[in-house]
């Protein structure tokens, strides 16, 4: 059993200093019943909390570990860029090199403009998306989750699902009547709102693989029609990549599946662990942004020489030949292993992947598509799962309705070890 005295007790003085003593509430363990762990340090696949475990770590800062945690081609990159100089608001080449890379990669983007944070390029590209259409509303899917902008938060997934929190506190009723909402992998659905209000619509933004309410894959042909249907009414379609972006594939999930959106907004994988977004796309739209344009959007800390740097050194990193195949083979690996434990052991529970991207929803006998079928989930056994894993050294994510990300410092060992801590965990659920 592992201990936790001073994870408890940064957490008790947390509590009295930041709101539910996180700074953002999907780091909070509320949903799995227990206090979450404060980290000491980490490497590779492995972090240490305060109190000395060792744990074999699944939420990869919530998938921008792709290389393992303080990888020391990243780490070296930081080190390069910190002794000369943290800001400068002036540019610098990094910024340059990053947006080549992204621009090369990345099948829709001719430009980019990088900001500090996911919810910034979303947010960002929507300001976009109405600047450029001259119409206000916005088409989102219920559960996906597109940062915490006012627009987004309605029926959105991730840290608001995972609290249950209803409606949206805080934003104001225009903007929640401004945003349409309706079921993921719903054609039916989708074709009925476009045909209806397509021409007040600026934009449909979607996670092209959500993985903020677990990971559900889109239905064969659903985004394929979502191209279509946009394109016919002029609406701007925006693929929010801040998770799939590099992750399923170089260029992101427009490359797995082949369709090409108009906008593009990325985070995470492209910061290589320090604050980043951007969102880009046909230069025609982007040629809007100012100063190029009237869409103002600007920023202090955006193109940060440091995450620059660690994102082009992850960039490398991703570039390299068999990457992609060597996070499939181990994250197939797990997955089926997964799989044949919850069978083996009567435990009733679906596991969808795609990519290095999983979540295993339990109390579900048949697949999950859509948010209505996320919520049915048993999050009691999905919490005792999580406890059991991380007292056998495992962490997944605290919440049902999120993934669990593979790295590539993921070794066989990892998946190994993992594989007999579920084989335990079910054990026991099953018992
Ligand atoms: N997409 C992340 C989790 N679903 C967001 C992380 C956060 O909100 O801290």
């Amino acid at each position: 059993m592992n201990e936790h005295v001073f994870s408890r007790r940064f957490f008790r003085e947390a509590s009295k200093l930041i709101p539910g003593g996180v700074n953002s509430p999907v780091r909070a363990c509320q949903s799995v019943g227990c206090d979450p762990i404060f980290v000491e340090r980490a490497k590779g696949s492995r972090i240490i909390d305060v109190d000395g475990n060792a744990y074999t770590d699944f939420v990869c800062s919530w998938g921008p570990m792709i290389c393992g945690h303080a990888h020391h081609e990243v780490t070296s990159a930081i080190a390069d860029a910190l002794g000369a100089g943290t800001s400068f608001g002036i540019p610098t080449w990094r910024e340059v090199a990053l947006a080549g890379k992204i621009v090369d990669l990345v099948p829709s983007v001719e430009e980019v403009r990088l900001v500090n944070s996911g919810t910034e390029a979303t947010m960002s590209a929507v300001r976009l998306a109405r600047g450029y259409t001259g119409r206000k509303k916005i088409l989102k899917f219920d559960g996906c989750y597109h940062g915490h902008a006012d627009s987004f938060l309605v029926k959105a997934g991730s840290g608001v699902a995972t609290l249950g929190i209803p409606g949206s506190p805080g934003v104001p009723e225009e903007v929640v009547a401004a945003t349409l909402a309706i079921p993921f992998n719903d054609a039916d659905a989708l074709k009925e709102i476009i045909d209806r209000q397509g021409d007040e619509i600026a934009a449909v933004i979607v996670e092209p693989v959500p993985a903020n309410m677990g990971v559900v894959p889109p239905v064969q042909g659903f985004l394929e029609k979502l191209r279509e249907w946009t394109e016919e009414k002029g609406i701007l379609l925006i693929f929010d990549e801040v998770i799939t972006g590099f992750r399923l594939a170089r260029g992101g999930a427009q490359e797995y599946f082949g369709i090409l959106p108009d906008l593009t907004c990325l985070g995470k994988i492209i910061g290589g662990g320090l604050p980043v977004g951007a969102y880009g796309g046909r230069r025609e739209i982007m040629e809007h942004i100012a100063p190029s344009g009237p869409v103002y959007q600007a920023g202090t800390l955006s193109g940060n020489p440091l995450a620059t740097a660690a994102g082009l050194a992850t960039l490398e990193i991703l570039d390299r030949p068999g990457v992609y195949e060597v996070l499939e083979a181990r994250s197939a690996t797990l997955a089926e292993g997964l799989e044949k434990l919850a069978v083996n052991n009567g435990i009733t529970c679906c596991l969808q992947r795609v990519g290095s991207m999983m979540t295993a929803f339990f109390g579900q006998a048949g697949p999950v598509t859509d948010f209505a079928t996320a919520l049915a989930s048993d999050t009691d056994t999905y919490a005792r799962f999580f406890r059991i894993m991380l007292d056998r050294g495992i962490y997944m994510a605290p919440s049902q309705f999120e993934a669990a990300f593979v790295s590539l410092a993921h070794g066989a060992d990892a998946i190994e070890a993992t594989l007999d801590a579920a084989e335990w965990a079910f054990k026991k659920l099953g018992s």
